[in-house]
């Protein structure tokens, strides 16, 4: 188990949160010789860099945008002198491994590029004084790193990343970094999960601290009202007449959670918490015990000159354009995304499919296409597996711990694409999924994503999951341009899933057709904004053949970045919307359809 906290940072009477977003400084290391040159206690030339953001769309060369290997960032920070208790600082996420080191001293190693470096500043901070906090990150990729890939090494020594995966290798600091101050005996950890017995609910918490202070927990409703309050590091709350959060009508509660039991507390943390709960019955999806057939898109944190660094400003709009087109639901493919994301999507009832970054487990830069061809590449056959493994097992952990207590997160994604047909990919994958379901306190279900070559009769993985999604891009990779035929082909594959009478939920996570926004033609021709009409209307008429099928989350919502190659022109053009977060055509169409599906609580 984790033995740090992950809590997003919060103020209040006990706890300081200040953030370092800003300027710092930064500098490419490509002989990897900064930490043995003493970079640590200083960077010897270093340029200016924007946090968060990735670093690479800023420049103006390929050299510097294309870069792979270490790199470093650097900043100060004042601690006042009446800081007691522990200093922390926390990074949203560094790309994808890194190294912190504050005033030249190493605290600690991270592996992973999505999920939250912490680093306990607590014993080599100077209070009252300027500290210097020095990164050493790294983003290169690796077949035993996730998301999976590899560096080529050029004659002249440059690396390149070339990742088994779909999108661009952005990396830096992507995510907001905090300076914390939290009392030495903390609350470290909470987990809440929930029941509903008639009008009322019963909310199951537990609460992890250091030391063995007295704990107390309240919840108070929209209001500030105290509704519920208990004493005891686990027990239950009983809500009386409880308001639901419900999909696409959040309602949210605040959970406060107090240590000790003098006037002040000794450790508070508050935080939003939203009641519902979720069931896989048959083949229904059930929040709050109604079906929800789900509706949206798989994303991608990504936009022009931010990379994938975070901005609210742009989540705030993407949620405004989810909105409209009726959608409630996003996978948040193919990695957990900044945790603002998930607090947007708390607040508007959205439900999240939230995914590990287990993706590009299939040797090959163009894995999107040849995986639908039936391309085999012994992934899971060969010496990196057992340290893949670990990491993969590790990221879930800290995933699951980081998003536990959101009411958005409904289900867990333990990997998108992977080749799923060998008894290696099975064994490998019964290890994830056994290690993931111990780790949930609220027993969400678990899936992932499969690609076409993942089929009836071939794939070993999907009895692992509780519902099935299929990536299927039949009219694109598959008979594109030759949409009876695609029809056909994509009707005989669901006949054969409906022949096995599963009885589970299906959930179309990705279909789409690239498509330029410049592009129209009558008749259609693949690109053209007709194409993706027609296409999109051939698979709602398959979806709605097969009630088995319970969502639909289209490829993507947006235009997004990716390596560059003869299948991607300036990146993938698969959005709905562009880059830019304008709608396509096809974008009409969605909204008409999805806002003609009930949103939830009915049968589609
Ligand atoms: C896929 C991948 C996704 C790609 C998409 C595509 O199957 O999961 O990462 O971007 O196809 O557009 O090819």
């Amino acid at each position: 188990m984790l033995n740090h906290s992950l809590l997003y940072p919060v103020n209040n009477r006990c706890r300081t949160a200040r953030t370092l977003d800003g300027l710092w400084k930064f500098q490419f290391d490509p002989t990897g010789c900064g930490a043995a040159q003493g970079w640590q206690k200083g960077l010897p030339d270093p340029i200016s860099m924007p946090v968060p953001a990735s670093f690479s769309d800023f420049f103006t060369t390929r050299a510097e945008r294309d870069y792979c290997g270490d790199f470093w960032y650097e900043t100060e920070f004042f601690v006042p002198a009446d800081w007691q208790g522990r200093v922390l600082l926390r990074f949203g996420s560094i790309t994808h491994r890194a190294v912190v080191y504050c005033n030249g001293v190493e605290i600690t190693r991270h592996e992973g590029g999505f999920l939250p470096v912490v680093a306990d500043l607590t014993g080599a901070a100077v209070r009252g004084g300027v500290n210097r906090v020095s990164v050493q990150a790294n983003n290169e990729l690796s077949e035993s790193s996730l998301p999976c890939g590899a560096v080529k090494t050029l004659p002249n020594g440059t690396k390149l990343a070339k990742p088994y995966f779909d999108f661009y290798n952005y990396s830096g600091i992507q995510r907001s970094v905090w300076l914390v101050n939290c009392p030495a005996q903390a609350i470290e950890d909470y987990s809440v999960d929930y029941t509903l017995e008639g009008a009322d609910a019963l909310v199951h918490y537990t609460v992890r601290r250091g030391g063995d202070l007295p704990v107390r927990v309240r919840l108070l409703d929209a209001e500030g009202r105290e509704v519920a309050a208990a004493e005891g590091a686990e027990g239950t709350l009983r809500v009386a007449d409880a308001r639901l959060w419900q999909v696409r009508n959040a309602y949210l509660y605040t959970l406060a959670i107090t240590l000790g039991d003098g006037e002040i507390p000794a450790d508070e943390y508050t935080a939003r918490v939203g009641i519902r709960t979720v069931e896989v019955r048959g083949t229904k999806i059930l929040i709050n015990g109604a079906p929800v057939y789900l509706r949206g898109f798989g994303k991608h944190e990504d936009f022009d000159v931010l990379g994938r660094g975070f901005s609210w400003a742009v989540a705030k709009r993407d949620f405004e354009c989810m909105k409209w087109t009726g959608a409630n639901c996003f996978r948040t493919s193919h990695y957990p995304y900044a945790e603002e994301w998930y607090q947007m999507a708390d607040e508007e009832g959205f439900l999240i499919i939230d995914e590990v970054p287990a993706v590009g487990m299939m040797r090959s830069t163009h894995n999107f296409a040849d995986a639908g061809m039936g391309k085999y590449t012994y992934f899971f056959e060969t010496p990196t597996v057992p340290a893949l493994l670990a990491n993969h097992i590790a990221q879930v952990e800290e995933m699951i711990a980081r998003d536990k207590n959101h009411p958005s997160v409904f289900a867990w994604s333990l990997f998108n694409e992977p080749e799923t047909t060998s008894e290696y990919a099975q064994k490998y994958f019964t290890a994830v999924f056994e290690a993931a379901r111990a780790l949930d306190p609220q027993h969400r279900p678990m899936t992932g994503a499969l690609e076409k070559n993942s089929a009836p009769n071939k794939c070993r993985c999907y009895q692992l999951c509780d519902f099935i999604c299929l990536n299927r891009y039949y009219g694109w990779y598959i008979s594109g341009a030759e949409l009876e035929e695609a029809e056909a082909k994509f009707r005989a594959e669901m006949d054969q899933w409906a022949a096995k009478n599963l009885n589970v939920p299906f959930v179309f996570t990705e279909f789409g057709t690239d498509t330029l926004p410049t592009e129209h033609k009558l008749p259609s021709v693949m690109w053209s904004q007709e194409y993706q009409d027609e296409y999109m209307a051939m698979n709602f008429e398959v979806f709605d053949s097969y009630d088995f099928v319970q969502g639909e989350l289209v490829w993507n919502f947006a235009d997004f970045q990716t390596s560059e190659g003869i299948m991607r022109v300036n990146g993938n053009k698969k959005g709905i919307f562009t880059r830019q977060r304008q709608p396509k055509d096809v974008a009409f169409t969605f909204k008409r359809r999805w806002e003609a599906l009930p949103l939830a609580g009915e049968e589609k």
